[in-house]
């Protein structure tokens, strides 16, 4: 049966707060979960991701869970280590102790944010890439990855880690025109990696049918997931305003643009 009960972790967030709108319609009933109190929900789970009693009670009876929690931009590695890292074990041991069968892991383009960005006819990023994290943020999304990958292999739970592109309202960069996920294919692509049968570990890409798209969506599609969005009406203005990406640019060189300088190491 589809699932219906869904932990949504980092409910508090940016993608959390779109993802409360837009997956209800769906059919889903969302537990909510964040470190954060969320306003005018009086039932939402504040609680840390280290906080190993709060997780067991948070996944009781669940049918899934999507995993947004996290730090979600580059910090010093302890930070990291402690949310991303530790506290992605935490939700995987939690789930495999109350029989959670499958979880959506929101992974990112930094974990193979040093992959030279595809330029004119150059091939699509492909799913085998090898990962190449920009950040210790990345490296924390590369260890999540293998984490679903070992819980699936030992332990039967299923996993859909997506590598988000950059999902927010509008594009707002000339480098999202090529990896935005509009919030309403971000409601698709999650409820396509919450129904489709079968998923063992998947790994896909998580973005809309941008004309200037970077990646292959193929394994996104496979689950049923049918993108309806395309940043190009974007494009000229943001183009008008920004210019075209440059050579010399980190955004023009690697997926992860200047997740990759940060600590600044441009030029190399
Ligand atoms: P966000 O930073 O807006 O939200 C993350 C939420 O997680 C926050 O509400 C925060 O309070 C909560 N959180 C952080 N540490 C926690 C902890 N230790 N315990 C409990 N809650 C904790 O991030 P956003 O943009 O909503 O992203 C959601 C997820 O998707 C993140 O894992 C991020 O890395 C990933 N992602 C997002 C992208 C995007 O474009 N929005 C792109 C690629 C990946
Ligand atoms: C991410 O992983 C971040 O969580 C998000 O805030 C954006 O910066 C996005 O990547 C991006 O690459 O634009």
């Amino acid at each position: 049966p589809a699932p219906r009960t869904v932990l949504l972790t980092g409910a508090a967030g940016g993608m959390g707060t779109l993802m409360r709108e837009l997956l209800p319609p769906y059919g889903y009933q969302l537990r909510l979960l964040d470190q954060l109190p969320i306003e005018g929900e009086p039932d939402a789970i504040t609680a840390d991701l280290s906080d190993r009693d709060a997780l067991r009670e948070a996944v009781r009876g669940v049918d899934a869970i999507i995993h947004l929690a996290g730090i979600s931009l580059e910090a010093p590695f302890e930070k990291i280590l402690r949310a991303n890292i530790e506290g992605t074990y935490n939700v995987y041991e939690a789930a495999r102790e109350a029989g959670v069968r499958r979880i959506v892991f929101a992974s990112s383009n930094h974990a193979v944010g040093f992959t030279p960005r595809p330029v004119g006819d150059d091939p699509l990023i492909p799913l085998d890439t090898p990962r190449r994290p920009d950040t210790y943020y990345g490296l924390s999304k590369a260890f999540g990855e293998d984490l679903a990958s070992f819980y699936w292999d030992k332990h039967g739970i299923e996993t859909v880690a997506i590598r988000i592109g950059s999902c927010f309202p509008e594009p707002t960069t000339v480098r999202m025109l090529s990896i935005w996920m509009s919030p309403a294919d971000g409601a698709r692509l999650l409820h396509a990696a919450l129904t489709a049968e079968n998923v063992g570990y998947t790994m896909i890409y998580g973005s809309s049918a941008n004309t200037r798209l970077w990646w292959d969506l193929s394994s996104a599609r496979a689950l049923g997931y049918e993108p309806q969005d395309d940043s190009e009406p974007y494009a000229a203005k943001l183009i008008a305003e920004q210019g075209e990406l440059e050579p010399g640019n980190p955004d023009h060189e690697y997926i992860g643009g200047s997740f990759c300088t940060n600590p600044p190491i441009w030029p190399r």
